[in-house]
């Protein structure tokens, strides 16, 4: 008798470690459809409406339209200057493990601000990842500092994870508004946050690895720079995407990506 209960108790631990592993494995509700679910919030202000100060998941609506035709909430940071209280440091996080084959991080973001000159000083977002339990910074991901109004888009540069695949850690999404003069407001939302898996396919001439596998002028620019071994700084290069494949940027590069741009090259 004993030991079946022994044994009944050992079954139910074992039913516990499956339906409640350890820690997340991937990304919980990163398009917010589920609202804040998975999502811890920071927000010191209290707030009496639904969106201020601070950061929160609103339904679509004029002030906070879609990313796409499949999205119905997005997360929204409202950050208000002189109100009753200054949210400067409004986060959303979760704990994460990142998946073991994932190259890259994804997400959309649109900015809404008025000129810094009418009395914002500053407005930031950041994505970074911190050790899970010291909460120490490992890595800044993405950093937008006193953006202009820019539509939902994703960021410029690939987010590059491989180095960080198939390990835990705190994920931000952090936002910032500061300013001198009340009443001053910023609005940040964010959408669509995953991560890319797998080896990407090469895009011949897409030298500057950007996200939407864009090969124009930037990237022609780009490969002259390193033809002519211009510093390109923190400039990221993907050498995969070279023209002919064979890893080295050279002048069949510009030449590519200008008759791809001029629209002499349709195949490709
Ligand atoms: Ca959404
Ligand atoms: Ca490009
Ligand atoms: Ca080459």
């Amino acid at each position: 008798m004993q030991v079946k209960i022994v044994k009944r108790i050992v079954q139910i631990c074992m039913l516990g470690l499956v339906f409640f592993p350890f820690a997340a494995w991937g990304l919980e509700n990163g398009d917010f459809e589920s609202g804040e679910t998975g999502w811890y919030k920071n927000m010191k202000c209290p707030g009496n409406q639904s969106v201020y100060p601070g950061v929160s998941v609103q339904s679509n609506s004029t002030l906070f339209p879609a990313v796409d035709n499949t999205s119905t909430k997005t997360a929204v940071y409202y950050g208000r200057v002189g109100y009753d209280c200054k949210e400067t440091d409004a986060y959303l996080k979760q704990t994460i493990t990142i998946p073991s084959d994932a190259t890259s991080l994804k997400f959309y973001y649109k900015v809404s601000q008025p000129p810094l000159s009418l009395g914002l000083t500053s407005t930031s977002f950041k994505v970074k990842l911190m050790e899970a339990e010291t909460s120490n910074p490992v890595a800044e991901l993405f950093t937008l500092t006193n953006s202009t109004v820019v539509d939902w888009k994703q960021p410029d540069q690939e987010i590059n994870v491989s180095s960080y695949a198939g390990q835990t850690y705190d994920f931000y999404f952090q936002f910032s508004v500061t300013g001198t003069t009340n009443y001053q407001e910023a609005f940040f939302l964010l959408d669509n946050i995953s991560f890319v898996t797998g080896p990407s396919d090469p895009v011949p001439g897409n030298i500057n690895g950007d996200t939407e596998n864009k090969v124009d002028l930037a990237d022609a620019i780009l490969s002259l720079q390193i033809l002519a071994g211009v510093d390109t700084g923190t400039a990221t290069i993907v050498k995969e995407n070279d023209a002919d494949a064979n890893g080295v940027i050279g002048l069949e590069n510009p030449i590519y990506i200008l008759q791809k741009v001029a629209g002499l090259r349709t195949e490709g």
